[in-house]
């Protein structure tokens, strides 16, 4: 997952866009990237690390200009070194950088025509790098001295063309202006905002709306799936539909987990779709076991704390804080063994033993991915004096590979892969599980843009949406984690391959 941002001002942006990743740093702890440009000569600065990290004081000041695009990598399949960090950048035509959030599941393919129909070479393993060169293509292919707005919505019709997948873009060109677009599936969130000033129109292109109240920009909409934004240097705006044909289906898992939750996606609160998955798993806890024997009902925090609540009210029982979370640990370094993980999730959360003392709880968490650490958590449940330990997933079981950007482990790694639920329990050591269903979930996002057709839900249900995966497919995309997972484990660097590291680590 990552987070891309773009902004056309009436100021130097340098400091607009280093707020603007910091509020989406949550998409991505990996790398960063802001560039600028001013003269027509751009100003580029990536590198991997946090962004307080990356940009010092003498990088911001060399950012200059009016007009910039920036980048947080959380790595997808394939990107894991600095040279990986976006934005990326082609020089021709006219000098193109671009910011992604996404995964091209036609990747392979495009790289190999780029290469051998039109001449580009591609130097990393990035998708992209692909699309980026696939965009400049199809914009050099115009043969114009200048770029006019229906040269560059045609070039984002083209790469609607060639590109399979999930594409939420930033590109800038430079001297020109930045064009924001979504993939016609809408999967990967895109909106843009505007802030009035006395000088003119200023535009903010983002992964989220928080970026834009963060920042004083007022939400004008979401990009539309297939659509692009382009905004020229003087604060022009122009929209297009830039595909054939486009249907909204957005990645369900914003809500459940990656999006802040003052975040609104396609009109859909997160906040308030976390409220509802607490409300409808406490029903689903009613239904199935009316008489049940909760004591309290705990988060583990943070992103469940939302539906935790909720829960609790609609149940009528206490909502506690059980345990507290580390604000300020380090990265965790990939050492093999149950031992480390152990450690680790203690070092991260601490029981606060009097809460759980005689008690039946039940314990909330957005989501479980491998299992491990809700395993470790209700263990410490049970240390701290726990009698009975329950545990909610406000999300379903998490079943099947994500190939549109989220990078979840291997099948064989998921431990809902094959297994059924009281399996499941069985592992982590509940007394009893209890998961979202699918369609309570779709419930907690639906009624409230009827634009919506439908969600990517391929992690809970294995369809994949754009139509292009196959068994093929998803054995080459295994292949790559495990490969990446090995060589990270052998040299020791961070655990970026982790989801359940992805909030955790550095917040
Ligand atoms: C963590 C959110 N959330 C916690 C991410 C753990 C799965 N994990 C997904 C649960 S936070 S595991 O709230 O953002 O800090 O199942 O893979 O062990």
């Amino acid at each position: 997952m990552c987070g891309i941002v773009g902004i056309v001002s009436t100021q130097y942006v340098n400091q607009a866009l280093y707020d603007a990743l910091t509020v989406l740093q949550h998409r991505g702890q990996d790398a960063a990237g802001i560039v600028t440009f001013q003269n027509d000569r751009f100003y580029l600065r990536k590198d991997n690390g946090l962004v307080r990290d990356v940009f010092l004081a003498p990088h911001m000041r060399r950012l200059v200009g009016n007009v910039g695009i920036g980048h947080v990598r959380y790595p997808t399949a394939g990107s894991a070194s600095s040279a990986e960090a976006q934005p990326f950048y082609v020089n021709s035509p006219y000098g193109i950088t671009l910011a992604h959030n996404g995964n091209l599941t036609n990747a392979d393919d495009l790289a190999r025509d780029l290469f051998r129909t039109d001449l580009r070479h591609i130097n990393t393993n990035s998708d992209s790098e692909v699309l980026l060169n696939v965009f400049a293509h199809e914009l050099q292919k115009l043969g114009k001295l200048n770029p006019t707005k229906d040269e560059i919505f045609s070039a984002v019709s083209a790469v609607h063309k060639r590109c399979r997948g999930a594409y939420a873009v930033i590109a800038m060109i430079t001297g020109y202006g930045i064009v924001g677009f979504r993939d016609p599936n809408g999967i990967r969130p895109a909106c843009y905002g505007v802030r009035e000033t006395e000088e003119g129109n200023e535009y903010m292109i983002a992964s989220e709306s928080v970026s834009l109240s963060a920042a004083g920009f007022r939400l004008v909409r979401d990009i539309a799936p297939g659509e692009a934004v382009y905004v020229e240097t003087d604060g022009t705006l122009y929209t297009q539909q830039c595909a054939e044909s486009s249907r909204l289906n957005p990645c369900i898992f914003e809500h459940v987990y990656f999006a802040r939750p003052d975040s609104i996606i396609d009109k859909v609160s997160v906040y308030k779709a976390r409220l509802r998955m607490g409300e409808t798993l406490a029903d689903k806890i009613l239904r199935e076991c009316p008489d049940h024997d909760i004591d309290v009902v705990m988060p583990i925090p943070d992103t469940s704390r939302t539906s935790a609540l909720q829960m609790a009210h609609r149940l009528g029982v206490k909502f506690r804080e059980g345990f507290i979370k580390n604000r300020y640990i380090g990265r965790t370094f990939i050492m093999p063994g149950q031992k480390l993980r152990k450690k680790s999730v203690r070092q991260k959360l601490n029981p606060i033993d009097l809460e759980f003392r005689g008690k039946n709880v039940m314990l909330v968490d957005d989501s479980i991915v491998r299992g491990t650490t809700c395993h470790e958590i209700i263990q410490m449940a049970r240390d701290a004096g726990a009698r009975k330990v329950y545990f909610a997933s406000a999300a379903p079981p998490v079943r099947y590979p994500n190939v549109y950007g989220i990078d979840m482990p291997s099948p064989q790694e998921l431990i809902a892969h094959d297994r059924t639920v009281r399996e499941i329990q069985e592992l982590i050591g509940a007394d009893w599980l209890i998961y979202q269903d699918l369609d309570d979930l779709i419930s907690c996002v639906s009624d409230v843009n009827p634009d919506i057709e439908g969600w990517e839900c391929s992690v809970f249900d294995g369809y994949y949406i754009t139509g292009d995966v196959d068994d093929a497919y998803l054995a080459r995309l295994d292949a790559m984690r495990r490969d990446e997972a090995r060589e990270a484990s052998q040299v020791g660097v961070p655990s970026d391959n982790a989801i359940i590291d992805l909030h955790n680590d550095e917040d």
